[in-house]
């Protein structure tokens, strides 16, 4: 499969990216953490694999904006065009360890995603989507899980950390989902989890309280994937609300069936 330039470029800088993480997932011990809020772990690690980010991607299209976590918004001299970047999404998996984290690139356009890389360094998975192009995982063509009955579908759910978040309210959309479904699980890292979801590993995913540089990648793969992403209101944009649930056409439509009511 042959992909873009545009996409050659992020998927360049996503893997310069990984091999700065792996690097220093070697070496987590080390590594200064720094807290930017309760239970809100930053690392070195973040840091470097923003700015290799940074640096790939403005060289290769010098002008777009850039919306990084960890080095906040820098303006283009083209407006239209903006990155939306986690270089390390899943901090907390990263520093005990646990291989399920990611590097997570979007590029929108007038306000539209119109692409999205994200790169798991730890085992090698890379996932593309370019808008009406299709989602690739280590270009194999993706498409979400077909599955047409909630009790036989693995949905996965973010869940408020310490000091942030509605803790009462997660509980409340955790028993009512888990009641539900073949299996309830949380593994740490939004862009995974969507990604994930366009794979057709898992059949949903929602969370609440997210930022635009967790899943701006994350909402074209599944997309791209066959997959429909809204806020909790259904046809809402989770980029704007901050609250995302995805899967295929009739998992999402549950998904919003009994997660919307609660949140009221
Ligand atoms: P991060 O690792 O890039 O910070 C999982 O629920 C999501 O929440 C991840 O995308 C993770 O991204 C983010 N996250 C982890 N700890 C957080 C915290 N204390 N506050 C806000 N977001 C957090
Ligand atoms: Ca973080
Ligand atoms: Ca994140
Ligand atoms: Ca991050």
């Amino acid at each position: 499969m042959l992909h873009s330039a545009l996409i050659n470029v992020m998927v360049k800088a996503a893997r310069r990216a990984g091999r700065s993480l792996n690097r220093d997932l070697g070496e987590v011990e080390n590594l200064q953490v720094s807290l930017k809020g309760p239970a809100n772990f930053v690392t070195m690690a973040d840091k470097r694999a923003e700015e290799m980010i940074y640096t790939d991607l403005a060289k290769a299209r010098p002008g777009y904006g850039f919306i990084g976590e960890e080095g906040g918004t820098r303006e283009g001299a083209d407006k239209s065009h903006t990155w939306i970047v986690d270089p390390l999404d899943g901090t907390t998996n990263f520093l005990h360890g646990i291989p399920q984290f990611a590097i997570s690139i979007g590029l929108q356009r007038e306000g539209t995603i119109i692409a999205g890389v994200i790169y798991n360094p730890a085992n090698d998975e890379l996932y593309i989507a370019e808008r009406g192009k299709g989602a690739f995982l280590n270009e194999q063509r993706l498409r979400v899980a077909g599955r047409r009955k909630l009790d036989e579908c693995v949905i996965a759910c973010g869940l408020p950390h310490i000091g942030r978040g509605d803790h009462d309210l997660s509980r409340k959309e955790m028993a009512e989902i888990q009641n539900k479904v073949a299996g309830l699980r949380r593994f740490g890292a939004a862009s995974l989890d969507m990604a994930f979801v366009a794979a057709g590993r898992l059949d949903g995913y929602w969370e609440r309280n997210l930022q635009p540089w967790d899943m701006a990648a994350g909402q074209i793969l599944v997309r791209e994937a066959g997959g429909v992403v809204s806020g909790m209101a259904g046809d809402d944009d989770p980029l704007k609300t901050g609250h995302l649930i995805c899967g295929n056409e009739f998992v999402h439509g549950e998904l919003v069936k009994i997660l919307k009511p609660l949140g009221k």
